[in-house]
């Protein structure tokens, strides 16, 4: 089975509609064809500050998530990043293999720390995508399914790891996997309702354009009725002309398993505010059952704990396997 490779950041407690439609969706159908490895990424959650206490519950809370999502401990290796402590060994080597203006070129990196301002900016928001790089490679993954905002990342992964391999192989078999990104084309960027220009975001999203499925869902469904659309009337998918329409029938199409055509079809002649009131309904519907599953999960906190520690078990056996092979075709002494 070809394997992927994916994590979640645990930091804003609920995740939002376009973490679950762009990414966490599609782990669970891989799960079923794949040799599945996912995880909250705490350690990435701490290149901005955290309270601890708040860290320690939203990544009960991120792993709560994923398996009310679907994600099924038989099908898959959940774990948490930090207890498999090879993720920051390995980091450390591919940062001494980055170059500095390569790191510097991250888009996200970019964005992110032109609004913190230097100051507030760390060094481990810098090599963030570094660290990215290392979660890919230690499990050897063929593929990593994201959402559009993380290509780069993947494509820095690829870059490093062809680095690595024509660096250090000798001839051998190669070290690394180079992993290609898995990005599903139509829900790959969920955008704000409130600026359907902009993908939606848990730190740039006005609180009425992002949708957080922990939310009370009355909250949620009042955001979708009042999502921007545009002037005109048809309800139509067109990204370019009419990217708010588009963005409600792209959540509409994939929440419901409906095909956008047949959206189109059935709201002809109709005004925006049928297709916003059904698709608060639909949603309200999915999320319902989520949010009490989730509880279900966070209830029971003997078995999530269980869940992750087997999890961080099989992780570190192949994580410590690529280690091994890595820090001996660098040349460091064994230990013993
Ligand atoms: N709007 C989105 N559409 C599609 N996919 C998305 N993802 C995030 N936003 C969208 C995907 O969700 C996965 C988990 O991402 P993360 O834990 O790194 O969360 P994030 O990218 O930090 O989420 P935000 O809201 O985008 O955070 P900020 O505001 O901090 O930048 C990833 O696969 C991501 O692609």
């Amino acid at each position: 089975r070809p394997r992927v490779l994916s994590g979640i950041q645990p930091t804003a407690g609920s995740f939002h509609l376009g973490n679950y439609l762009g990414a966490v969706r599609n782990w669970v159908a891989l799960q079923e064809t794949h040799d599945a490895f996912y995880m909250v990424v705490d350690l990435h959650a701490i290149t901005v500050p955290q309270d601890p206490a708040e860290l320690r519950a939203n990544t009960r809370l991120a792993a709560a998530q994923l398996l009310a999502a679907g994600l099924d401990p038989e099908h898959c290796t959940l774990f948490v990043q930090s207890h498999v402590p090879e993720h920051a060994q390995l980091a450390w080597v591919m940062n001494c293999l980055t170059g500095f203006g390569e790191a510097s070129r991250m888009t996200q990196f970019k964005d992110k720390s032109a609004k913190q301002g230097a100051d507030r900016t760390t060094v481990g928001l810098f090599t963030y995508p570094v660290l990215q790089v290392a979660d890919i490679l230690l499990y050897q993954a063929d593929a990593v399914p994201v959402g559009e905002d993380q290509r780069q990342h993947v494509e820095l992964t690829r870059d490093l790891a062809e680095r690595f391999n024509g660096r250090y192989d000798k001839g051998g078999t190669a070290t690394f996997t180079v992993p290609k990104p898995y990005i599903v084309r139509e829900t790959a960027k969920i955008y704000d309702l409130q600026d359907p220009t902009v993908k939606m975001s848990k730190s740039a999203s006005s609180p009425k354009g992002l949708v957080n499925l922990l939310d009370e869902p009355k909250t949620s469904a009042k955001k979708f009725r009042s999502a921007v659309t545009d002037t005109d009337t048809v309800i139509r998918f067109d990204e370019a002309a009419k990217p708010g329409v588009s963005n409600l029938l792209t959540i509409y199409a994939t929440l419901t398993g409906t095909a956008i055509p047949a959206l189109e079809e059935r709201y002809e002649g109709k005004g925006y505010g049928a297709l916003k009131t059904d698709l608060a309904e639909a949603f309200v519907e999915w999320v319902t059952p989520f949010r009490e599953r989730t509880q279900a999960y966070l209830d029971d906190p003997e078995t999530l704990d269980a869940v992750l520690a087997s999890g961080a078990d099989k992780a570190r056996t192949v994580a410590a396997e690529t280690l091994a092979t890595v820090y001996e075709r660098m040349g460091f002494v064994p230990a013993k």
